[in-house]
């Protein structure tokens, strides 16, 4: 069964799937879904995803006529670590486990919902307003995680290999930065991207500027 990634090159969920994917070498054929020109507002897309969002992950199976999909980023990241064991992105212990996936949901549940661009346009008209509302929720959302982080973080977020709570937070500090919030500010967080951009293959391989249209 093949598979193909809807995708936007920003999109900080769709991220979080690339990286994934691409530790655990999956290979996949990617789509990109502008969001910017009403692509992922249209029919066709809202069929994939009714709420017109990347990522949607297809599953192309010849001898299933009906096309499957499957929306949201933190079950498709849960179905990749169900169905693919190598290199997995949850650690041992079932405590753990559960601490790695409430750091990913303080990014998935309390930062990332309020920063997304539909919620930003309804919430103002005004771009400063806009900004300082999304400054807030990411602000708030990091400075939890980095005082959870202080006590399980090795080169990564739990320990020393990638886990869920990464694939989530790489993508959010490149938010950060794009809405002006100062990473330095977190001193695990700024140690864990540093690592990340130095050491971590998977995440130039999959950071938002190697999907970039050119034009
Ligand atoms: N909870 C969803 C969120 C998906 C989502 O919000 N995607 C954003 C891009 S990061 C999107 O498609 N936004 C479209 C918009 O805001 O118009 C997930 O984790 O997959």
């Amino acid at each position: 069964m093949k598979l193909r990634l809807y995708h936007y090159w920003r999109s900080s969920s769709s991220w979080r799937v690339r990286l994934a994917l691409a530790r655990k070498q999956i290979s996949v054929e990617y789509v990109a879904v502008s969001l910017l020109d009403g692509e992922s507002e249209s029919e066709t897309h809202r069929a994939r995803n009714p709420l017109g969002f990347v990522p949607v992950l297809e599953f192309l199976d010849e001898k299933d006529p009906n096309r499957r999909y499957l929306t949201e980023s933190l079950p498709i990241l849960e179905w990749l670590e169900e169905t693919r064991s190598e290199h997995p992105l949850l650690p041992r212990d079932r405590f753990d486990r559960a601490i790695v996936r409430s750091l990913a949901e303080i990014v998935n549940s309390e930062i990332h919902p309020l920063q997304n661009l539909t919620t930003q346009l309804h919430y103002s008209d005004d771009p400063e307003k806009r900004k300082k509302w999304t400054q807030h929720w990411i602000q708030s959302g990091l400075e939890a995680y980095e005082t959870i982080s202080q006590r399980y973080a090795g080169n990564f977020s739990f320990g020393s290999e990638m886990t869920l709570a990464d694939v989530c937070l790489y993508p959010q500090l490149y938010n950060a930065k794009r809405f002006e919030v100062n990473v330095d500010q977190f001193p695990t967080l700024a140690r864990i991207l540093a690592h990340a951009e130095t050491n971590v293959p998977e995440y130039a391989e999959t950071h938002p500027s190697v999907f970039e249209p050119k034009t």
